[in-house]
């Protein structure tokens, strides 16, 4: 396999070496999303899982605070080649990939969102907003000036060596391949050899390629195994109780410390934080990196109790390293109204939050509830809007291992 590049090699030593900490999840033991109804598109990093006017999960056929999908027509205008059907996507939705189409004598070089086929869509990121047509482009298949581009799957134990192989016509744009799926990792996209190109679609290449994917691992970082007791800090800020524990209000009355985490079968390691009614609670998480990585990504999986809530970058405060992330709002729930009943509404949603740089050595992200919202109706001693929270995942090609508090 001296095909590998160095990212596998890494991965293949980061699993070795992750076998002795509990929770690194190698190879697809632990990939589990607890989506509940959605389902979680793991493979975008462009994409939320909560698409706008999306997975609006209505557990109960109860509709009335939720909005009317709206849905558009895409066609394909193959232009000569084999047909291919139309979809029809929702608001804000991604284009499902379709198989390349074949014409006799010329080669497929991709979808465009133009006639002149100038520009390409992008069916991982681009997003539907109206009715719309994409159009096929085409070169002319002449033997002498053809090349291939060979797609690698670039991992130990992959099915094949090749996962696709593209034919292009010189100076032409090497039409997409699909996107690989391995159990346990994110597909970061096609690189060369030694990683310092991507690939584009929208690019024109001379003479045969070879691409290799990139792969990130996925780390679950669970909530429950942050500290929430002996927080000597959150005392003198008044959020501990002189034995250290951290304090929060539930419905039922107040809860601190271990009384934070609440079972629930469906969560990540069967258990989740619950319960940070106020301005100011937080959960710290605090994670070791091999090395300096740029460009992770960074989710969450949540959900909330009592009551739907809302999330802003303001509200509802992430930062890595004291530097707070922006992300899209953050819509949970079920749509129902208000609830006495305990237990995350509508399950637990993994949602993207950003792509995130971490620094070699330790690194601190921290979600803090940043609001007084109460939620509409009765919802007792709830002071804030505060999401349950079940875990972080980050894919990043480094190792990453976080301090575990016993709780
Ligand atoms: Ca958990």
């Amino acid at each position: 396999m001296n095909k590998l590049t160095k990212w596998t090699g890494l991965l293949a030593a980061l699993c070795m070496s992750a076998a002795m900490f509990t929770f690194a999840g190698c190879g697809g033991g632990d990939t589990s999303s607890v989506s509940v109804g959605g389902g979680s598109d793991s493979v975008t990093p462009g994409s939320d899982s909560v698409a706008p006017g999306g997975d609006s999960d209505t557990a109960d056929g109860s509709s009335s605070s939720s909005s009317v999908a709206v849905y558009y027509t895409v066609n394909f205008e193959s232009n000569g080649g084999s047909a291919v059907d139309s979809q029809e996507v929702e608001e804000g939705g991604l284009v499902e990939k379709p198989a390349d189409p074949t014409r006799a004598d010329y080669i497929f070089s991709g979808w465009c969102t133009d006639e002149t086929l100038e520009t390409v869509w992008d069916f991982e990121t681009d997003t539907v907003t109206s009715d719309m047509t994409l159009y096929a482009g085409w070169d002319a298949a002449e033997p002498d000036n053809t090349s291939t581009a060979d797609f690698y799957w670039n991992y130990e134990g992959a099915p094949e060596e090749i996962f696709e192989t593209k034919t292009f016509a010189n100076g032409s744009r090497i039409a997409e391949p699909d996107t690989p799926e391995r159990d346990g990792y994110y597909f970061g996209g096609w690189y060369t050899e030694d990683g310092s190109e991507e690939y584009s679609k929208m690019k024109k290449y001379e003479g045969d390629q070879d691409f290799y994917a990139k792969w990130m691992e996925i780390f679950t970082f669970e909530a429950e195994d942050t500290q929430l007791t002996g927080l000597t800090e959150d005392y003198d800020l008044g959020l501990a109780t002189d034995t250290g524990d951290k304090i929060g209000y539930n419905f039922s009355g107040s809860a601190n410390g271990v009384n934070l985490i609440k079972s629930f079968d469906q969560a990540s390691g069967g258990r989740y934080v619950s319960g940070l009614f106020y301005r100011g609670a937080y959960l710290q998480f605090e994670i070791d990196s091999d090395r300096a990585v740029e460009g992770a990504v960074l989710r969450l999986v949540l959900s909330c109790e009592y009551a739907d809530i809302r999330l802003t970058s303001n509200t509802y405060r992430i930062t890595v390293n004291d530097t707070q992330v922006r992300y899209s709002d953050i819509s949970l729930g079920t749509g129902a109204g208000t609830s006495t009943e305990p237990g995350p509404r509508g399950g637990f949603k993994e949602i993207y939050i950003s792509e995130i740089d971490l620094k070699e050595g330790e690194n601190v992200i921290r979600l803090t509830v940043n609001n007084s919202q109460t939620p509409a109706g009765d919802a007792g001693t709830v002071d804030a809007a505060s999401p349950a929270v079940d875990c972080l995942r980050i894919y990043s090609d480094a190792e990453l291992v976080m301090t575990e508090y016993e709780n």
